[in-house]
């Protein structure tokens, strides 16, 4: 009897039910045994697949992530409208060029309510593709947007199924301008997370530090000394974080394990149930099974000279619950 494990790595691109172009990231293992019996031959292949995430060409927006089990690992409303010009509820939406709605855009920007293209030729990543399923897309100015933010650049965005099932988001934004001029913006990914229960949650690597409350002005604040728990609206920008933030769900006994680079902020977001009845695209209870965590660059704006480049990166792993940051096991997070 011989059996073998093959890992098999496939990208494919379809349209979604509601009309909109998707790519599907798929890393299927698969175990084929042969069983010599007799004279006869047999074989078998049985395939599973472990991990999944689909991606929207609309807004470049993961909209799933699913683990080995099937399982969904990020939060989609039921009444996401899957329409432009509005944003899909639900995934990690792309805010760009503007977190929030303090400047002169619409909340979050455009990136997320435009269609982006698939980049048929990425330059070279720093992560190592190998077989990780990926997928290049990019966002170029177009002559409607530049009436709205006056800059040309280029936004590439990689989105990667590592082998461990971990989620990866690396964007390199670039400006373009001719004219000699900087630009300035803020972003984040924008990022829902299913959970059972949100009283049940707890958000750790967040303690003491300071933040800018959104139901209060913006006014700033310091968080108090343990994990961060939820009983009503939340709305919180926190500044200058760890790279590595850990959001346990215990009912599920899950850990997701955020970690970000060139993202200094992070954003914790649950409308609660008033907030929730007041969106027309979030189901009435749905706050009671998301979380926003957000890697984010919002207090201090990134400029960019022409011909300048920026990355930032955020990266989700889910765990079993036995873990949280401060003790995390490097060999565990991938599992
Ligand atoms: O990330 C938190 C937040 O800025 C909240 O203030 C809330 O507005 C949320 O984003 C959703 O914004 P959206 O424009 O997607 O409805």
């Amino acid at each position: 009897m011989s059996s073998g494990v093959s890992e098999k790595v496939l990208v494919e691109y379809c349209k979604a039910p509601n009309g909109l172009e998707k790519v599907v990231l798929k890393e299927l293992r698969g175990s084929s045994a042969e069983m010599l019996q007799l004279k006869k031959k047999y074989s078998y292949t049985v395939v599973y697949m472990t991990m999944l995430a689909s991606i929207y060409l609309y807004g470049a927006q993961v909209s799933s992530w699913k683990n080995e089990h099937g399982e969904e690992l990020l939060f989609m409303s039921s009444k996401a409208t899957f329409k432009s010009p509005k944003a899909i509820r639900g995934g990690i939406p792309i805010c760009f060029p503007q977190f929030g709605n303090l400047g002169s855009l619409e909340q979050h920007g455009f990136a997320r309510n435009r269609f982006w293209s698939i980049d048929q030729d990425p330059p070279p990543h720093p992560t190592n593709s190998g077989n990780k399923a990926c997928i290049d897309l990019i966002l170029k100015t177009s002559e409607e947007d530049s009436k709205l933010w006056p800059h040309r650049y280029e936004f590439r965005l990689r989105v990667t199924l590592g082998p461990g099932g971990d989620l990866m988001l690396n964007s390199r934004i670039r400006n373009t301008n001719t004219d000699g001029r900087s630009f300035t913006f803020t972003f984040a990914y924008h990022t829902y997370l299913a959970v059972t229960d949100i009283s049940e949650v707890r958000v750790e690597g967040l303690e003491t530090l300071d933040y800018l409350d959104n139901l209060k002005d913006r006014e700033r604040f310091t968080e108090q000394g343990d994990a961060i728990t939820f009983e009503s609206e939340v709305d919180k920008v926190y500044l200058g974080t760890p790279t590595k933030i850990a959001i346990l769900d215990h009912e599920r006994k899950r850990t997701f394990v955020l970690r970000k680079d060139g993202l200094p902020d992070a954003v914790v977001w649950n409308p609660w149930d008033k907030k929730a009845k007041a969106i027309p695209d979030f189901g009435d209870d749905e706050y009671k099974h998301m979380l926003c965590v957000q890697a984010a660059c919002v207090e201090t704006p990134i400029t960019l000279k022409p011909g300048e480049e920026w990355r930032g990166r955020q990266e989700l792993s889910a765990v079993p619950s036995s873990y949280c940051s401060g003790k995390l096991d490097p060999d565990q997070v991938n599992g």
